[in-house]
């Protein structure tokens, strides 16, 4: 049965027919979005591993930030400039097919099997052959999981620390709103295995390089208040990244301490990636979905109602202004709402 281009999320049968799709292909290519995440890199690993398992030959893409590669098979990962254009299939877990590397699009558009696994309320199951979203799931390693319980699949030291890692990730270490009773069952389960959950806590949330912690300083010293002190927005330029030698994963987790200052409802940390590009990460309490927010600042934006992302094509002092200009009436009418 083909999967129907509606916006109506997959049917309940498509994680086995992915799996199943899966197994019968010799190259399988696994890929998250630019800049893969915990969940992501967790996922890609994890199906990676339960695709190895059945004597399937699969490669994950894209290039972990040094928070990942502890991960099992981490190292193993392919640069997306070294990736083969000619995959079976290809499969997007944590993001969509809009969000993927020029090389890891190519791949797509020839792969027979062209499959997405991702949670995002924003992502449509249209353009592939396999959807399985289930905007409900708290992450991506968290549907994995259901499916390797639904299997009767075992679950071994490393595919249980690989599905830890996204659990942690998407859920701040239990503590964000999407945290579900069975996302600590699966906890649970993936502690049974035994494995070294403070440890795995330590390096994906806690540790950071020291830049981080330096540039951590700047941001959080230099970020303005706004709209009553309920926006938040940091920013960072170029050249401050460039003095501090930031590599990519030194920001993480600086947006989500903006939005937990007392009586901020948004936050939004601009990052200017080049002339003219800034990269805006959004938080939100609950209050505004800043999922919409992303998409009012750039078509390609999007994400979940309190984390999201997009790409501006401005400087960073009009991508201040413009985000301040949606983010307004946003919140004026949460207000309202509010009474
Ligand atoms: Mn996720």
């Amino acid at each position: 049965m083909p999967s129907s281009p509606s916006n109506d999320v997959s049917p309940p049968e498509s994680p086995q027919r992915l799996f199943e799709s899966l197994q019968g292909c010799s190259r399988v290519l696994l890929t998250g979005p630019l800049e893969p995440d915990g969940d992501s890199v967790g996922a890609c690993l994890a199906l990676q591993r339960l695709l190895h398992h059945c004597g399937v030959d699969v490669d994950v893409g894209g290039i972990p930030t040094y928070r990942y590669l502890w991960m099992p098979g981490a190292a193993d990962m392919i640069p997306d400039q070294d990736l083969r254009p000619d995959y079976d299939a290809v499969v997007v877990l944590d993001g969509d097919r809009h969000r993927l590397t020029r090389e890891a699009s190519a791949a797509f558009a020839r792969a027979g099997v062209k499959g997405i696994v991702d949670h995002h309320a924003s992502t449509r199951s249209d353009g592939y052959t396999h959807a399985w979203i289930d905007p409900e799931a708290t992450s991506v390693c968290e549907m994995l999981y259901e499916l390797v319980v639904a299997k009767h699949m075992d679950i071994d030291h490393d595919l249980a620390a690989l599905l830890y890692v996204g659990a942690i990730f998407d859920t701040g270490g239990f503590r964000y709103s999407n945290t579900t009773p069975a996302t600590h069952r699966m906890a649970a389960r993936l502690l049974e295995v035994g494995i070294d959950h403070a440890g795995i806590c330590a390096r994906i949330l806690l540790e950071h390089r020291e830049p981080a912690l330096r540039v951590a300083g700047e941001v959080y010293s230099n970020a303005e208040l706004h709209l009553d002190g309920t926006l938040s927005i940091g920013s960072l330029c170029k050249a401050t990244a460039k003095r501090l030698r930031l590599v990519p994963g030194d920001l993480e987790g600086l947006v989500d301490s903006l939005v937990y200052t007392s009586g901020v409802e948004v936050a939004v940390l601009l990052v200017e990636r080049a002339p003219r590009l800034v990269k805006a990460s959004l938080r939100s309490r609950g209050r505004v979905n800043v999922a919409s927010v992303a998409q009012m600042l750039s078509p390609s934006g999007g994400g979940h109602t309190k984390a999201a992302g997009a790409v501006i094509e401005a400087t960073l002092a009009e991508s201040r202004q413009r985000v301040v200009d949606v983010v307004t009436p946003e919140l004026r009418s949460s207000h309202a709402a509010a009474g």
